[in-house]
């Protein structure tokens, strides 16, 4: 069984390593530009085209991240660059929605309790006390109910914070208000005061952070965009911000990464910028993930985590 790896990560050689040790009867290599011998296996984060345009008898590609708007996108813009009997897999949780409940749950704290308004008192050197937010009225949507998605929206149901989730198909959670499809949309965002982003990035969801969107949410409502940055319009922010309607965002994704030292948002205070970091790639729990279902491939048996190219994610 052959196997080829490419990521531009800087890591490359210990995942090569790792995963040398974790299919030892494989034949695992780092693919190399020109390199077109066979493989039946492809273990990828944002390949270049020419890896797999052409490429006969790959059984899967492995998509090392959650998200597959990447390489879908290459498949767009060159049709037939994934090879049709290949099957597209991406990462299922591998320890990111464990990170990401971590990440949202501090936002959201930080806004319900205002921290971000006291770390700008402190600033000025002011003793102030801020009337607390009611945490009755304090709701929280999120957007993309999946293996991401759920476990936030669970996490932030556990502090008794009213929580709303929105999917395509209906989905139940316990203490989580569920709306699915278009029709039921506006619904959803009506009245929620911190926006949660966990939607993959397809064109049905491009551009979804708008100002229609931030229209139908409460007064002064939070944004939390740990998605992709082409989901957000970025001026539409900007002017919410700049009209109140939005009070502050806080954003780990960016439609240019890094983020232009001259961009905007750098400038804004009521901005907080991480580096697309809230849920990290663990080598540690990707490689087992991957080998496993490599290898049940191997014996003909199915894996979970297939991707639907049509519809996108
Ligand atoms: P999943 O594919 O498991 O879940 C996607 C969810 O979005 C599903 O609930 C799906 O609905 C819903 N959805 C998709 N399209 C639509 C639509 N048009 N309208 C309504 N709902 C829709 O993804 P994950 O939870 O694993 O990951 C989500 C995204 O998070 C990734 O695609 C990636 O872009 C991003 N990410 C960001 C990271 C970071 O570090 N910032 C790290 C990891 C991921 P249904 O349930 O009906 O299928
Ligand atoms: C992912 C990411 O999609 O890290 O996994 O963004």
């Amino acid at each position: 069984m052959k196997v080829l790896l490419y990521t531009p990560a800087s890591d490359a050689a210990s995942w090569l390593h790792d995963f040398t040790h974790a299919l030892p009867e494989a034949e695992l290599r780092e693919w190399q530009a020109g390199d077109t011998a066979p493989a039946d296996f492809a273990i990828v984060w944002r390949p270049p085209r020419e890896m797999l345009a052409g490429r006969k008898g790959l059984r899967a590609i492995f998509n090392l991240g959650a998200g597959v708007d990447a390489i879908l996108a290459l498949e767009r813009e060159y049709p037939g660059t994934l090879p049709r009997e290949a099957q597209l897999v991406r990462l299922e949780d591998t320890g990111m929605a464990r990170q990401m409940a971590e990440y949202v749950t501090h936002a959201v704290l930080r806004y319900l309790r205002r921290f971000d308004e006291y770390e700008t008192l402190q600033a000025e050197r002011r003793w102030k006390v801020l009337e607390p937010h009611s945490h009755s009225t304090f709701t929280v949507g999120v957007l993309g109910l999946g293996v991401l998605g759920t476990h936030v929206a669970r996490t932030l149901a556990v502090l008794g914070l009213p929580v709303r989730g929105y999917s395509r198909s209906a989905r139940q959670i316990e203490g989580v208000t569920t709306y699915a499809g278009e029709a039921n949309f506006e619904a959803f965002l009506s009245g929620v005061k911190v926006l949660v982003n966990l939607l993959p990035h397809t064109p049905d969801t491009h551009d979804v952070l708008n100002r229609r969107t931030f229209s139908k949410l409460a007064q002064g409502a939070y944004l939390i965009n740990v998605a992709r940055g082409a989901h957000l319009v970025e001026q539409d922010l900007l002017d919410a911000l700049a009209q109140g309607q939005i009070a502050a965002a806080t954003l780990d994704v960016f439609r240019k990464e890094p983020l232009p030292a001259d961009h905007p948002f750098w400038q804004e205070p009521r901005i907080t910028i991480t580096p697309h970091s809230s849920a990290e790639t663990l080598r540690e729990e990707s490689v087992p993930q991957v080998a496993r279902k490599i290898m049940a491939l191997a014996r003909g048996e199915p894996v979970s985590g297939v991707v639907d190219i049509e519809r996108g994610y």
